[in-house]
């Protein structure tokens, strides 16, 4: 069986992330989806109880869509290094504190790799994305990013770890990187460009 388009002129994009909100706002752009955000529709963070990037991608998905009544776009994310068995992870939020404070998450993370004195700073971002419909209907897809962590951050552009995040063949890191280019390669990119051949293709225009 096919996977269920959206059809819909309105997206929920569920999250409460500042940077997720814009990375996702310019990859829905040439879908002529109108996007509003779940902060925007007053609609409150639901508790991200789930063992995977799956699980919560869909939660945060359904909350919104049925608190909207509109299909809803969630993003599950981390930062996963491997010499610290897959942490930060799914608590890579978690680990920037009640302040949201990115400079000290990445901290920690260098932190736990200078404490097991790793070698080993090969490191992946990954991103699962549900599309959910208020009927309880979701379509979710998975993409990842791989390279290495280093220290120290550099770069100002966007969001949470990107500052320390260098992909495979590139020199740069996210954080250097302009958004164009993150968009081309990250793991968000790639979960959306399954995402769109599934549910938003012959949409474009
Ligand atoms: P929502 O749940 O409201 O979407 P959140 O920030 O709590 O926002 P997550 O639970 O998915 O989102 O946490 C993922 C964290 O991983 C996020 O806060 C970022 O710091 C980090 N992260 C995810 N994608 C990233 C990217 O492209 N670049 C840098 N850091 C990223």
């Amino acid at each position: 069986m096919g996977s269920r388009q959206l059809t819909e002129p309105t997206l929920v994009i569920a999250t409460h992330n500042k940077g997720k909100l814009v990375e996702i706002a310019d990859l829905m752009r040439p879908f002529g989806v109108a996007c509003v955000s779940a902060g925007d529709k007053g609609v409150s963070e639901p508790e991200e109880t789930g063992t995977t990037f799956e699980a919560n991608a869909e939660l945060k998905a359904l909350h919104s869509a049925r608190a909207t009544g509109l299909p809803a776009l969630a993003d599950d994310s981390g930062l996963c290094v491997n010499a610290l068995n897959g942490d930060p992870g799914l608590y890579s939020a978690r680990w920037a504190g009640p302040t949201k404070d990115f400079g000290l998450a990445m901290r920690k993370v260098e932190d736990a790799l200078a404490a097991k004195n790793a070698k080993d700073r090969s490191a992946f971002f990954v991103a699962c994305l549900t599309l959910a419909w208020p009927d309880g209907h979701c379509e979710t897809f998975r993409g990842e990013v791989h390279g290495h962590v280093v220290w120290p951050p550099r770069g100002d552009r966007g969001f949470g770890y990107d500052p320390m995040f260098v992909a495979e063949n590139e020199t740069i890191t996210f954080g250097e990187m302009e958004p164009g280019r993150k968009h081309a390669m990250s793991h968000r990119a790639r979960a959306f460009a399954d995402l769109v051949a599934a549910c938003i293709a012959g949409r474009r225009g």
